[in-house]
């Protein structure tokens, strides 16, 4: 069944994965308490090996980036370390894994790191508290300094060698669902005066230099980058948005990235002023390897591809719920519905 999405998916020279079907960043707030990854994810992660390319949960590139408990990171040796058994663990298994790369920005929190401050591109606070430790409230930012862009940008760049040194196929820098890199692309967030705010360009260009000095460091067919142009997380969207992503992706157009990923809950969800879903939008603007992702089931996903409104689709709860979601698929077998309690466990 589903025939399309078993077919291998040329990514670019280097990369050829053994199908079309992705398993989701999911974020699970179990990595040990100096954020290395344990013995448990690996196990969960090679469980879900026959994904043509798993995504690994968001990875913090720097203390600072840290906004929930126990979320991996790849900035120290031992965490290079760890992350390098979990990824022999799924070569092993034939798999392919890239490691997500995240800095939350204004949605991080002190707590975390004892540190002063939060850094985004202007100082405005989210609203709320954190999940998981509803007893911490976000912030108020501090707008972060041209020199305080810079040592991000190469903080990125020096995750994405980590992430190579830890045996990464590659990398998606996660630049959606309001994060640091979103908050550079929405007027909610983006109140900058200098030459990273105001203007589409002025907008996308904390985001380009993050890409391009990753394409810099570990090469373009291993950089992926993922987005949000519907601002519908931890953000409010403003229309101008669009022209922001209207000149970001025909920027990216010229980079030959290894792919480009919407970052959605939900892609049947429609944007006025994206002219309807996300996943559409993005496919009119971007030439290159689209994933589609938020609500899809094989049968949505087959069609989807079949239409050529994305390439490949990425996978989130349903692979939560079956970590032999690929072989069920394959074989027919009935799928174990998702719910929330599964996130308990690490199974
Ligand atoms: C997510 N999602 C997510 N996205 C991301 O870019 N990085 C992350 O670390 C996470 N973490 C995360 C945790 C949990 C528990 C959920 C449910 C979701 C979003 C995820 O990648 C995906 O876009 C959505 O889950 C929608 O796809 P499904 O679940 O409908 O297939
Ligand atoms: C506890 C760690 C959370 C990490 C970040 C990812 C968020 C996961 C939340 C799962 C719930 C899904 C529903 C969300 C809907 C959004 C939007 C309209």
């Amino acid at each position: 069944m589903y025939q399309n999405l078993f077919e291998q998916y040329r990514l670019n020279d280097s990369i050829t994965l053994n199908n079309r079907f992705m398993m989701a960043p999911l974020t699970r707030c179990m990595a040990d308490a100096d954020l290395v990854p344990t013995d448990a994810m690996l196990a969960y992660y090679a469980r879900r090996a026959e994904a043509g390319l798993i995504i690994s949960e968001a990875t913090i590139i720097r203390p600072d980036g840290q906004g929930y408990p126990n979320t991996p990171g790849i900035f120290t040796q031992t965490q290079i370390a760890g992350w390098r058994r979990v990824t022999d663990a799924v070569h092993e298994k034939g798999g392919k894994i890239f490691a997500q790369l995240w800095h939350t920005g204004r949605v991080a929190h002190p707590h975390f790191f004892n540190g002063e401050h939060v850094l985004a591109p202007s100082a405005v606070g989210v609203e709320g508290t954190v999940p998981r430790m509803r007893e911490l409230s976000y912030q108020t930012p501090k707008a972060a300094s041209k020199a305080e862009i810079a040592e991000l940008v190469r903080d990125y760049a020096k995750a994405a060698e980590n992430a190579i040194e830890a045996g990464f196929d590659g990398v998606e820098i996660h630049g959606a669902n309001g994060y640091l890199i979103d908050q550079f692309l929405h007027y909610d967030s983006n109140r900058r005066e200098d030459e990273y705010g105001q203007t589409p360009e002025n907008m996308s260009r904390f985001a380009l230099e993050v890409v391009d000095a990753t394409i810099a460091a570990i090469g373009a067919d291993r950089t992926a980058l993922r987005l949000s142009p519907g601002a519908y997380f931890n953000m409010s969207a403003d229309p101008r948005d669009r022209q922001v992503f209207d000149y970001l992706l025909a920027e990216l157009g010229c980079r030959r990235l290894a792919y480009l990923h919407e970052g959605m809950f939900d892609d049947s969800m429609r944007f006025d002023f994206l002219d309807g879903r996300v996943s559409d939008y993005m496919r009119r603007h971007y030439q290159g390897n689209l994933v589609g992702v938020g609500g899809y089931s094989p049968e949505t996903a087959a069609e989807a591809i079949a239409a050529g409104r994305f390439d490949l689709v990425a996978i989130g709860r349903p692979f939560i719920a079956n970590p032999d979601y690929i072989a069920k698929v394959r074989s027919g077998e009935r799928l174990q519905d998702y719910s929330d309690e599964m996130l308990a466990t690490l199974d």
